[in-house]
């Protein structure tokens, strides 16, 4: 998401800046994580569950 390959919770926090319309991402398409072409709330949920289900 913030271009470092690894997502953790500064991934979170980078798409809820962009959804708040606070801040860009450098890659918009890596925002769409559950692949439905758009970027919203619900991308945020997929990442979450992502991150603590990781390992
Ligand atoms: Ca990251
Ligand atoms: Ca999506």
């Amino acid at each position: 998401m913030n271009e470092d390959d690894v997502l953790d919770v500064s991934d979170v926090t980078s798409l809820i800046n962009y959804l708040l319309g606070t801040k860009s991402l450098p890659d918009i398409t890596k925002a769409d994580i559950n692949g439905d072409f758009e970027v919203n709330v619900s991308d945020v949920t997929v990442l979450i569950n992502l991150i603590l289900g990781g390992e």
